[in-house]
């Protein structure tokens, strides 16, 4: 399927439209908008008319729970992170023609008015259903106010309206043991009316169109995921929820019931092409109703569903859309082995990244596509990370621009000098580098971004290696004019980059065409173009400033990263441990009966052929007294020597292993049950542990 895009007259790419009930992190760069925004600038580079489309999905239950949590009201809560995540999007270089969001008017209406044109057609099956209703806190609990166990894999979150865990979608019924996310209740069933899009109608239609239509072009993961779907068995899906957040359903008689935001989030990419045509002064309707128009949705693995039955089966009953030509969704990635977590800040927040590595936008690019997550889920670290900027963008790419450029200004002044007599690595090295535009275009043509970042490597790997072999710095000396043609030819390559890397490294390509004084889109010839251009800079040009395109990362930098996500971790597992119910209520004469006193260990040693029991030495301010503690497996003896403790002094004295011990000393015991010290030098042990 190389050159698809050929086949058509213009290309709409939708890319997810983001929750705004929190920031972005690298997860949702790589799986989505990194290779969404790279995909875009290549065919824009071909000149071939693009449109890229996105904006804020700010309807659905997410939104007014996280609302409710951050004690802010629903819309307050759309308005922070739209703007936080519109510029993280800015920031980043993802270059939307039209970012939207879904409370803009114009989606309003667009969405209602496409529910009034099914519910015209007869599309939909009206049905009085039995919902799950939380009875203490009077609402009925649509989507992610409901959790129970997955009846596809057993994971115990999934929400009512799909499992994150298996990427099934499901209906809140079909949950095993719900229970109410707003009050921990255990849901009753109450009768409820509701507006079902009848999936089952269009099996045939879904059959041909993917399974027969699609099984060579689509990536084995979205294809496999769309057949057990159908193979499944399709069932109607609700499109209307009892919530009050979202948009009313538009119905007389619909009070109080809102669109399923699966419904109206994916009309968003419609609205968002209607709100860019307004301001542009285009018509949207080609990008979404002309058979030349070529529709790609970049999502990922959890939104495959969605993108593949639900909402190409809405527009086919529609009817007057075009359907998606292919569904690029990506797999997971994780960060240092664990999934990636909004609630639990298991993240690299956009945001954040940019004020610890300022200007280093492309770094991250970089290594979420290098690393992206396109056949299996992938994970992020910071190591790799590390390697992939200080060995790959610096050692190989910076340096091999560094070199040249250097070079140039050192020996010629900046000035491109004529070349002399070609040689045969010369000419090899010139004809490979018009091989690149198809080569790397090859792969992102298959939606392997991987795989085509490698090769734009491989061009400033082709590039270092004739700078290497040819030595211009050692032929200078005896031969200036063939260190001139040396350089000219190193020169094609970087103009050759200052072209190629630009759908990946957006600033740096900026700021490579700077350095080369080649910053007019025209003064450089486009990405089809190398192939058949002789000199991509011409002699006599005068090249920019040296400057560096990249910067080492050093080890400090590496490990803040990693003592921060260790902070996380720390800070989780304390909020995570549930803390045991408390014991029997004691009077004050009970306890007063107790003689806790402050003891300091003098000694301490294993007792020996006992695994577990420990033989101290205590100072109580009373005597020096013996002590047998079984916490051997959890320190060792000399982790204990200084360490002051509570000691309970009065316990009956009783023999261990023919060794008496005088009292007993107290310690906290972790989630894990380990037993640590309380104090200002302990572990930090989360409120409510048990004193043992
Ligand atoms: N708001 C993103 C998610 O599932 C969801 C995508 C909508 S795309 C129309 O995280
Ligand atoms: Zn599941």
């Amino acid at each position: 399927m190389p050159e698809a895009h050929t086949h058509f007259a213009r290309t709409t790419i939708t890319a997810a439209l983001p929750y705004t009930n929190g920031p972005i992190h690298i997860g949702h760069l790589a799986g989505v908008y990194v290779p969404a925004d790279i995909y875009s600038r290549y065919l824009r580079l071909k000149h071939h008319p693009v449109l890229f489309v996105c904006g804020s999905d700010e309807h659905g239950v997410a939104i007014p729970m996280k609302a409710k949590k951050e004690g802010v009201s629903p819309q307050a809560l759309i308005d922070k992170y739209h703007g936080i995540i519109k510029k993280s999007f800015a920031d980043f270089g993802i270059a939307f023609d039209n970012y939207s969001r879904t409370s803009a008017q114009v989606h309003h209406q667009t969405a209602s008015d496409f529910f009034k044109t099914l519910h015209g057609n007869d599309d939909f099956i009206e049905e009085v259903s039995e919902q799950l209703y939380d009875p203490e806190a009077r609402q009925f609990l649509a989507d992610r106010f409901v959790v129970g166990t997955c009846p596809k894999c057993g994971h115990t979150e999934a929400y009512g309206d799909q499992c994150e865990n298996c990427g099934s979608s499901l209906n809140a019924t079909d949950l095993i043991g719900p229970r109410s996310v707003i009050s921990g209740a255990a849901p009753v069933l109450k009768n409820t009316r509701h507006w079902f899009l009848p999936l089952d109608r269009y099996e045939g239609f879904l059959k041909d169109w993917i399974l027969e239509g699609h099984k060579e072009d689509w990536k084995p993961n979205v294809y496999g995921q769309c057949k057990s779907w159908i193979d499944d068995g399709l069932k109607p899906r609700a499109v209307t929820r009892d919530l009050d957040w979202g948009i009313p359903v538009p119905l007389e008689g619909a009070g109080g019931k809102v669109l399923y935001v699966w419904f109206d989030a994916p009309i968003g990419y419609i609205s968002s092409t209607k709100e860019w045509a307004a301001l542009e002064g285009q018509d949207w309707k080609p990008w979404w109703q002309s058979e030349d128009t070529r529709l790609l949705h970049f999502i990922g693995k959890d939104n495959i569903v969605f993108h593949c039955i639900i909402f190409p089966t809405m527009l086919k009953a529609h009817g007057g859309y075009i359907l998606p030509d292919n569904v690029p969704a990506n797999e997971f990635l994780n960060l240092e082995g664990q999934k990636l977590s909004t609630s639990r800040n298991w993240a690299v927040w956009l945001h954040e990244y940019l004020e610890e590595f300022p200007g280093m936008q492309d770094v991250l690019r970089y290594t979420l596509t290098a690393n992206a997550p396109e056949t299996k889920d992938n994970d992020f670290t910071w190591k790799d990370f590390q390697a992939r900027n200080n060995n790959e963008l610096v050692a190989i790419l910076g340096n091999f621009v560094n070199r040249v450029t250097v070079l140039t200004h050192k020996y010629l002044d900046g000035q491109i000098a004529a070349p002399g007599t070609l040689t045969e690595n010369d000419r090899v090295t010139l004809t490979e580098i018009r091989e690149y535009p198809a080569r790397i275009g090859n792969s992102l043509d298959r939606f392997r971004f991987r795989e085509a970042s490698q090769e734009l490597m491989n061009l400033a790997r082709l590039g270092n290696k004739y700078l290497a072999d040819e030595e211009p710095w050692k032929v200078v000396k005896q031969a200036p004019q063939r260190a001139a043609t040396i350089l000219y030819v190193g020169l094609q390559v970087a103009a050759a980059l200052a072209v190629l890397s630009e759908p990946f490294l957006p600033f740096t390509a900026q700021k490579l065409r700077a350095i080369l004084n080649a910053e007019a889109a025209d003064a450089l010839p486009g990405w089809d173009a190398i192939a058949s251009t002789e000199a991509l800079l011409p002699e006599g040009h005068t090249i920019g400033e040296t400057q560096l395109l990249f910067r080492k990362i050093e080890d400090s930098e590496i490990q803040a990263q990693l003592d921060k996500l260790e902070a996380t971790k720390k800070s989780n597992a304390m909020s995570e441990s549930q803390a045991a119910p408390q014991k029997d209520t004691i009077t004050y004469d009970d306890f007063s009966k107790l003689d806790l006193r402050v003891g300091t260990i003098l000694e301490a040693e294993k007792m020996p052929k006992a695994k577990k029991l420990i033989v101290m030495k205590v100072d109580t301010g009373i005597d020096t007294r013996t002590i047998v503690s079984g916490i051997a497996e959890h320190f060792q003896p000399e982790q204990l020597i200084g360490k002051q403790v509570t000691v309970l002094v009065n316990l009956a004295p009783r023999p261990l292993r023919g060794v008496e011990s005088q009292g007993m000393i107290l310690l906290a015991e972790d989630k894990d049950g380990k037993l640590v010290f309380v104090g200002p030098d302990g572990t930090p042990v989360a409120n409510g542990s048990p004193i043992t």
